[in-house]
């Protein structure tokens, strides 16, 4: 059974601006894509919870979002857009996610998948899942909502269900209910003109929607769009995330207090060293790169990598190699404690290439 994982950062560019302005704190923020036509032309790209909350919103004109903001007492901030910048923040966050869950499916800038599924129970992948949001908080001071659901269509449902800084969780057994009474648009994958559609076919809800025969939305769809419009009415979505060119697994964890104690570092590690080598025999994959992330006290995040001669499997050249950079790292820098601790392997080959072995 998939257990995966959708997160969703918190309206993105306002909260970057947010972190920058802190002055702003109590100030609505609405992000401008100007268009260069006249001192208000163009359209909001975001507004942050307090602009929301006074009916400013994305792709609203900027003209539109002034006169609003001019009707009341609340202050207002007007930003241009500065993709760069929340670019960056996007990637140390997605870095972030990667350290809990593996591989990431950066699905936009603000939003990814992570499959959990190893973890065996939706109680442990909340537990991380939780540990992920506080991580992003402390770390860059912005909020995520996530969902946790048997597909990626029911996790990212699920995780604009409660927003700002939400989580949700929906179990097998809870999808027919968390899809019960909803309008077809709000289907992730429904756009407004399908959804007028299916209402000219009688569906307004989801479960009238399950009601119309598979074959009549593929006459009325095609073959692909129709029967995919019927797996999402019955909560069906993809289980496997997409492949990315770059690809490593690791696992973080949190030591019970600040420590620069090999004795409670290296146990640790060989845990690790077990839960990311049987990821790797799940996927069939040999690794040549193993690493060491270490988080500081002062939450930086310091990462020492080694490449192998060979591909391997090995949970003891990993636990090996990882003690050894930790000691290194260590040694070399004798103030430093580490808060967090994990393990990471990249370069990966596939199992069944074992000609160049070195067996
Ligand atoms: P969203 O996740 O859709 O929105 P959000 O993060 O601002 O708010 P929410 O709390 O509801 O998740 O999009 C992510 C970023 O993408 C958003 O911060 C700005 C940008 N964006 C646009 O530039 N134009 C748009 O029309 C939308 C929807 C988003
Ligand atoms: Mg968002």
């Amino acid at each position: 059974m998939a257990i995966i994982v959708h997160l969703d950062l918190d309206s993105f560019f306002a909260s970057c601006e947010r972190v920058r302005n802190p002055e702003l704190e109590e100030t609505g923020i609405v992000i401008c894509m100007f268009s260069g036509r006249g001192e208000n032309g163009g359209a909001v790209s975001t507004a942050d919870y307090i602009a929301r909350d006074h009916g400013i919103h994305a792709a609203m004109p900027i003209v539109q979002a002034r006169e609003i903001a001019e009707n009341t007492a609340q202050e207002f901030a007007f930003l241009q857009a500065d993709k760069d910048y929340y670019k960056q923040i996007s990637e140390r966050i997605m870095e972030i996610l990667e350290e809990h869950v593996g591989e990431v499916e950066a699905a936009s800038i603000d939003e990814g998948y992570g499959d959990l599924s190893d973890l065996e129970s939706y109680e442990a992948a909340v537990e991380l899942v939780s540990q992920v949001k506080a991580d992003i908080e402390e770390q860059e001071g912005i909020t995520a909502s996530a969902g946790i659901g048997p597909n990626k269509l029911i996790a990212k449902m699920a995780s604009d269900r409660d927003k700002p800084d939400g989580l949700t969780v929906v179990k097998p057994e809870d999808v027919d209910d968390f899809l019960q009474g909803l309008p077809v648009e709000e289907l992730h994958g429904i756009g407004p003109k399908t959804a007028t559609t299916l209402r000219e076919m009688g569906a307004e809800t989801v479960d009238e929607l399950r009601e119309i025969p598979r074959q009549r939305l593929v006459r009325e769809f095609g073959e692909s769009r129709g029967v995919s419009i019927a797996e999402k009415a019955r909560g069906e979505g993809a289980e496997e995330l997409e492949e990315r060119t770059k690809k490593q697994f690791s696992r973080l964890r949190t030591l019970e207090q600040d420590t620069r104690s090999m004795s409670v570092i290296r146990p640790t590690i060989r845990e690790l060293a077990d839960r990311v080598v049987e990821r790797l025999e799940r996927r069939e994959k040999r690794y040549t790169t193993a690493s060491v992330v270490m988080v500081t006290g002062e939450l930086e995040t310091r990462t020492r990598s080694k490449t192998l001669k060979a591909p391997t499997t090995s949970v003891e050249t990993l636990f090996r190699t990882a003690e050894e950079l930790a000691e290194e790292f260590l040694s070399s820098h004798p103030d430093t404690e580490l808060r967090r601790v994990g393990v990471r392997v990249g370069g990966f080959r596939d199992q069944n290439q074992r000609r160049l072995d070195g067996f």
